[in-house]
Formats: structure tokens, sequence, C-alpha cells
């Protein structure tokens, strides 16, 4: 652990919080978020002589009912939902997007002003919206320094030229990301194509996307975002809160029939990881990663989903007619299925094989890079700042990738926490990750490795834009630059971290 001098605790003063343990159980149906419809049609920025869907989707404050008990809590989002209303898109349709902010001038959540690009003398609300896994042009890509303000709008370019996958759009302001998506700021975004469509699986109704994320909420039910003990550095670590809820809901249950259905899960939290089960230890299949779809189907009976990670499950309800299902993080009960009686006609399939993953091959990468995680602490060890390879944001760019060639980046975690660690603009494949001598690193970054290399577990062995960099292990991911030359971020996915320079730019360059 490196120890800055001179700082104050960060320790987060505890405000009274609402126990979301005294909430009624299961009295609000899952809302499911609408999808998006293009407004008009307009000249491709490619090919004018082709007119592509243009959508606008509009940022602002509205008030939604997290819980039939509770008054309606202030949120900001796209539409007037938490989450954002479902793009569905197919692969290689391009879209025009029009982000268009008429969100309030002040913010409603507590600002550190000392995070770089938050300072006292820029906009108190900016935005700048992402489109997290899609292989998109840099100018289009949402960079955190690229932001809007109330009043502005952006418009941005998406080719989708990408596998069918869940994606998720959300906000990616410089310095202030972790309160903006807390306040509501993400939704989901699905590309499909035409080799998932032949495999049969649950679609239309029998296909739900699930949006888990945690937050407090003050007794009267309005959103708390944790603060240090620090008034003009109000910075913490990491929040996590203790009310949970999909997709927008405390405890909702969804009333489904004895069949299959597919479960499209993404974690939105800022910080949570979630170990998802169901009571009972009922089995499900996971059928697709960040990227889309696995090789073949994963029977599991439990799974861990860390901050912006996506999985695809098969869910078969038919074995549990007029049963109650649970679904839960560890003991806490996030929702509930009510499987009804009758007997229906499933006519989906759960294909043995699904899309055929070629691993690329070591020999193919034409650079390695070692890269650190690091996370500083005060005289009492409570983290204050986190970079990446050592290096501030506003350091000049070192990971330079040549457009079209492959690279392994080593990740060594030598910290306390697992970070899940996303790549902007490319889709990877996890090799390896292998436990090394803490101390030994730490006195002379040097890397000692105390056992052999692990594979990925069978449920990130597939196309992957976020890694869990596990502690006191190195990580090794290997990437394949394709889609665009230009200038790209990578970072934390924990939201206060990256808000904290756990995040870095790098540029992809044309091949000369
Ligand atoms: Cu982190």
């Amino acid at each position: 652990m490196n120890q800055l001098p001179g700082f104050a605790h960060p320790l987060a003063a505890q405000a009274a919080t609402l126990d979301p343990n005294t909430l009624a159980k299961f009295v609000d149906p899952l809302p499911i978020p609408a999808i998006v419809q293009p407004s008009r049609y307009q000249a491709s920025p490619a090919d004018a002589t082709v007119k592509i869907p243009y959508y606008r989707q509009v940022l602002r404050s509205f008030e939604m009912k997290l819980h039939r008990d509770l008054p309606p809590t202030r949120m900001w989002g796209f539409g007037a939902t938490c989450p954002g209303p479902t793009f569905d898109v197919r692969s290689g349709q391009e879209i025009l997007m029009e982000w268009a902010s008429e969100l309030p001038q002040k913010h409603f959540l507590p600002i550190d002003h000392h995070l770089d690009g938050a300072g006292k003398d820029q906009p108190e609300v900016r935005t700048v919206v992402h489109l997290h896994g899609g292989k998109v042009p840099a100018e289009s890509d949402g960079y955190p320094e690229e932001w809007s303000v109330p009043g502005q709008s952006a418009l941005y370019h998406y080719p989708n030229k990408q596998d069918a996958a869940m994606l998720w759009y959300h906000d990616h302001a410089m310095g202030i990301n972790r309160l903006n998506i807390y306040a509501g700021l993400f939704g989901a975004f699905i590309i499909r194509d035409s080799f998932e469509d032949a495999l049969n699986l649950p679609a239309g109704k029998y296909e739900i996307p699930l949006a888990i994320f945690d937050r407090f909420l003050t007794p009267q039910g309005q959103l708390y975002y944790p603060v240090s003990d620090r008034a003009d550095a109000p910075w913490v670590p990491e929040v996590f809160g203790d009310a949970m809820l999909v997709n927008g809901k405390i405890f909702p249950y969804l009333e489904v029939e004895p069949r299959k259905y597919r479960l499209r899960v993404l974690n939105a939290s800022n910080a949570r990881f979630y170990h998802l089960s169901f009571a009972g230890d009922v089995s499900f299949s996971q059928i697709g990663t960040d990227q889309g779809l696995l090789a073949a189907p994963i029977p599991l009976t439990e799974l861990m989903v860390a901050p912006a990670e996506r999985v695809d499950l098969v869910v078969d309800f038919s074995a549990h007619r007029g049963e109650q299902m649970i679904l839960k993080n560890e003991a806490f009960v996030l929702m509930q299925f009510r499987v009804s009686r009758e007997k229906v006609k499933d006519s989906s399939s759960l294909p043995a094989a699904l899309r055929p993953m070629q691993k690329i091959p070591e020999s193919e990468a034409v650079q390695t890079r070692e890269l650190s995680l690091d996370q500083y602490v005060n005289r009492v060890a409570e983290p204050i700042l986190m970079l990446l390879n050592a290096t501030y944001w506003r350091q000049p760019i070192t990971e330079k990738p040549v457009l079209h060639t492959t690279e392994i980046w080593t990740l060594v975690n030598p910290t306390d926490d697992s970070h899940p660690i996303h790549l902007h603009l490319v889709r990877f494949q996890i090799l390896d990750r292998r436990r090394f001598e803490i101390s030994t690193y730490m006195g002379k970054r040097e890397l000692k490795f105390v056992g052999p290399p692990v594979p990925p577990e069978p449920s990130e062995a597939g196309w992957k834009d976020t890694v869990r960099a596990h502690p006191g292990m190195v990580t090794r991911i290997i990437v394949r630059f394709e889609g665009y030359a230009g200038r790209y971020v990578w970072h934390c996915h924990i939201l206060e971290h990256e808000d904290n320079e756990m995040m870095r730019p790098y540029e992809v360059v044309a091949q000369k």
C-alpha cells in the first residue's frame, strides 16, 4: 500500500438512511423499460445517399416511485425513467443519436471540487454519454472532457458494426460520473444479428432486461450519496447502498409462464459486485457475456457480476409451475418471479452450441504492456487516490496501440480491491490470472509469481469489455484493436475510483 501524507480522513459520516428491509416485498411489478423509437430518418454521415434512423434522448430531472410505500424520488435520467428506455437495434444498422441535456443548472448530489475536471470553475452540471461496449468512432465515444451543459446537445454516430450483445449507455462526465450515474443516467442498448436470431432463443415478452443497482435512501425516500467528514472534499472511496433495485424498483415481482425466459442482466451499480442465485439453488444457464454469446451454454446455480458487466441468462421455469421464486444477492432478496400454473407451449430453444469463439493466439500479440493498479492511502489506511500505472489522467498518453494489431495487457493489482477494468472501443479475451508476491512488487516493482496461471472461469471465457482484476493477482487480457483510430479511455468501473484518477486516455494510432 502506498502512503501519502497530509490528507485528512475521508471517513464516510453516515447519515440516517431508510432501512429497505422495513419495506413490503413484492408489491410492485417489475418495470420493463420502453423500447426507443427513432424520431426521423436522416442522411448518414458516412454516405449522404443513405437515410438512417435518428434518435433523440432528453436527459432531465423527474420523480419516480421506487416502491409502492415510498414517496416519489427525484432522479436524473433519460426520458422520464431509470433505467432509461432500451435501444433495440440491428448489427450493421448505423444510427444517429442526439443526446440533449435539459437537466437543471445545479447538481443535487455532493460534488468534490478537488477531483480533476470538477473544479469550482467548471459548470456544476455536465454530462457526456458513453455507449459502453460500443465499437464507436472516437468523436462519438463520449470522451469524459467533451461534456455538454444543460441546454446543449451532442450528436453521435453509432455504426453498430459488431456482434449481437447487450451494451449500455451511461454518463461519463469527468469528475462527477459517479454522481450522474447514481442519479439515474443510464439505460440498456441491445444489438441483434441474424446469427443470434437463428438460435431461436426466448424472445419478445420472454426476454427481460434486468438492470440491478444499489442506492442509499433518506427516510423520505430520496437518493442519499454518502460523504466524507470533510465538507470541502466529500469524495468517498466506494459506495455500497443497502437498497437494491431491479429496473428501478425495490423488491419487484414479475409474473412469468412456466417456460424458458432470457434474462439480460446488467450490473449498473457504482461499486457493488453481485453474487446472484435463486433461493433453493435453482440451476440456470449462462449464454452470454459482456460482448455477446458464449460458445455454449454454461449450467450454473450462482454467478458473480461486477459493476458494468453483463450476463445473458436462460432460466427455465417449466419445472416450477405455481411456484414463487426468489432471485437474490447472497442473502439479500432482489426480486420475485411468480410462475403461473397453466401449461404452456414453449417453442423457443436453448441450443447446445451458441456462437463459435476462436481463441486469439498469444503469438498474435505485437506488444505486451505491464500496467499496475495503484491505490494510495492516508496515515490511517483509508484510500484517498487510485491510479492506473501510477499515472494521473493529465499526464501524456502512454498506451498507443496500432490499429489492427493485437496486444496483451498485463494488469498487476497489488491493492486489496477487485477492480473491474474496462477498455473503450474494443472487445477482448481473458488469458489468465496469476498470484504474485505483493511485498516484492511494492518494494522493487518486480513480479514474483507465487502460483500457476489460472484460466478464466467458464462464465467469463467469452468476449468481454470489462475484466475483474482480482487483488494480489496479475490478470492478462488479449486485445485486438479494431475499429477506429483515435483517443479513447480505459478505467476502473468502480465509479468512485474512476472519478478519482483511476482512468487514463489511450490512443489507437493508424497504421503507417
Ligand atoms: Cu477500482
